[in-house]
């Protein structure tokens, strides 16, 4: 069995998707998503230019040792934009193998070890107020855990993860449009001094069961960290997601020793040898990759076992640039994985979405259900595709009110 051709999309409805399609010489086609949020045309031209030539002819079933050649073959290891496209061919190489076997790719991993996945939504709100109604939206809705932001009072600029505008509590998408990035201004004193007080009004206002998760987004010092930390120790958080920049990881220790908050990190990592210190060493709770940049399901499967001898559960990444296929890769992973916590979920099934990438897995009481087609089990429509193309976008930047450059 031989691979053929394989082509690239970029384009989709409101995102710009990196959507791989590897054709095989038994009419068998695999999918893969090498979406690096608003940096999408570089995975794909890697994948145009050098990874697609490299592996015409080459048997699509030993994923494994495709896997091996992209990666020691690239010479230069590692990196977001290397890992998201050996990531979206060894997507697309395991949706072959699945087909191939007609199972899904939960059963080659090992079964299914629950009946669903516990997802967790996105509640926003441009104040508190609003905060409060936007969780009351998604648990009415049956979700069990909501990550929960909101503005901060004299705060110039909303921060991350909050809505702009008063009033604006469902579906809150950061507004990525334009090559030069919009400006956010942060104030740590503001932020430490509000909100562990406005997670207690949380935790007071919706009960002891809702799953609570907070997101950080790297804004503050290890030693910031460790008192926000303890300070939000009895909110009883779920987790506490990215209070540091994590490339000084000893650094997290500061924040072990003062604090139980369960600690989540990693959706900014793409690679093993930037997981395996911090699971290791018991700093971390939940481990936050995602299959997209994490170089596809071969190695974010290695990160996920490496996880589970430490008793470390997953947390995989599900912010809306990952499209449905890197999604579904998660999810098959997350019915099998025995150490599997949480699945960030935002809301994909769009109409143009659903018709782009049709499937019958489904999210339902805040619990996603595996669909049982083989392989991925999702396609990839062609004609809607056609209508879409790329548009320049960027994360925003942040600074201090004095003009320092801060973490996004
Ligand atoms: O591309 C960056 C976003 O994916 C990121 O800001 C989202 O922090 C994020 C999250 O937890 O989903
Ligand atoms: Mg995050």
């Amino acid at each position: 069995m031989k691979i053929t051709d394989a082509k690239v999309f970029v384009g989709g409805p409101g995102k710009n998707y990196v959507t791989l399609k590897i054709m095989t010489d038994q009419g068998v086609y695999g999918l893969g998503d090498a979406t690096l949020n608003n940096r999408e045309t570089l995975p794909a031209a890697y994948l145009t230019d050098y990874l697609i030539p490299a592996i015409i002819g080459m048997d699509p079933r030993n994923s494994e040792d495709i896997w091996q050649y992209l990666y020691r073959g690239a010479y230069f290891r590692k990196g977001p934009i290397a890992m998201a496209a050996f990531g979206a061919i060894d997507m697309a190489l395991w949706d072959i193998k699945g087909k191939l076997a007609n199972m899904p790719l939960y059963q080659l991993f090992g079964g299914k070890s629950r009946k669903a996945a516990m997802v967790y939504a996105h509640a926003t709100g441009a104040d508190l107020d609003d905060l409060m109604t936007s969780i009351q939206f998604y648990v009415d809705q049956g979700y069990k855990a909501v990550r929960v932001q909101c503005g901060i009072p004299g705060m110039p600029t909303a921060g991350y993860g909050v809505s702009e505008t008063k009033g604006d509590v469902e579906n809150y998408i950061t507004d990525f449009s334009g090559i030069k990035p919009k400006v956010e201004i942060w104030d740590t004193g503001r932020y430490m001094r509000y909100m562990p007080d406005a997670l207690l009004q949380i935790r007071d206002r919706f009960g002891p069961d809702l799953k609570i998760l907070h997101d950080v987004h790297h804004r503050l010092t290890p030693r910031e960290a460790a008192a926000f930390a303890k300070a939000v120790e009895p909110v009883d958080l779920f987790w506490l997601e990215d209070p540091t920049p994590a490339e000084d990881q000893d650094a997290l220790k500061m924040l072990r020793q003062h604090s139980t908050v369960p600690v989540a990190i990693g959706e900014v990592f793409n690679s093993i040898w930037e997981c395996n210190n911090l699971i290791e060493q018991n700093l971390i709770d939940f481990i936050r990759v995602s299959v997209t940049y994490a170089g596809g399901i071969t190695h974010a499967k290695r990160i996920v076992d490496l996880a589970g001898l430490h008793n470390v559960r997953t947390g995989f990444h599900g912010a809306p640039s990952h499209s449905p296929i890197s999604m579904a890769a998660q999810a098959h992973l997350n019915v099998w994985a025995p150490n599997f916590g949480i699945q960030e979920y935002l809301v994909l099934g769009t109409p143009e979405c659903d018709a782009l990438f049709p499937s019958d897995h489904y999210l339902e009481n805040g619990m996603f259900y595996v669909s049982d087609a083989p392989g991925l089990g999702v396609e990839f429509n062609e004609d809607e595709a056609a209508q879409y193309s790329y548009k320049a976008g960027s994360h925003p930047i942040v600074r201090l009110e004095d003009g320092t450059m801060w973490d996004y």
